[in-house]
């Protein structure tokens, strides 16, 4: 039997405010709700993830170093970080664990600033406009890339 994979899903700025911010946006889903279907989701393909919000960069920086010592790949909505933050784009890109971006809302049918994102170019995939599916998917694609490239 191999080792059950490893996810570390980060959520940044913001995303501990879900249900009560903009839900036209960002529905209504609580970010529990959406840790513990993850969880859930895991469990019953044989994988383990470790769900994890902060509202600070450079904890979501600690975490994604900590990440590729301990952990086979990362789901991360970076929330506002991910059109400004060149250090979490950084951390990611020297961690060389496979990542999947995940957005909420569909950043390219919103304002021009969020249209960039710093993180994409370095990322395995992205899913983004589909609500708490945008996990969900996110998820599932990443434990697919990393079963099949074992
Ligand atoms: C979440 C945020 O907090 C925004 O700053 C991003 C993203 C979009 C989302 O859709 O999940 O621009």
């Amino acid at each position: 039997m191999p080792e059950p994979l490893r996810i570390v899903v980060l959520h940044g700025p913001n995303l501990n405010l879900l249900v009560f911010r903009e839900p036209s946006l960002y529905g209504r889903v609580t970010l529990e709700e959406i840790n513990a279907g993850l969880t859930r989701q895991a469990k019953e393909s044989g994988a383990q993830v470790e769900c994890f919000q902060s509202n600070h960069e450079g904890e979501l920086i600690d975490r994604i170093q900590e990440s590729s010592r301990i952990a086979d790949g990362i789901v991360i909505n970076p929330g506002g970080l991910t059109h400004t933050s060149v250090a979490l784009r950084d951390a990611l890109a020297a961690g060389a664990l496979p990542v999947v971006e995940v957005h909420l809302s569909n950043i390219y049918a919103r304002e021009e600033f969020r249209k960039h994102s710093l993180v994409s170019p370095i990322v395995l995939g992205v899913v983004t406009g589909f609500g708490a599916l945008s996990y969900t998917v996110g998820l599932a694609a990443l434990l697919d890339h990393l079963r099949a490239t074992r």
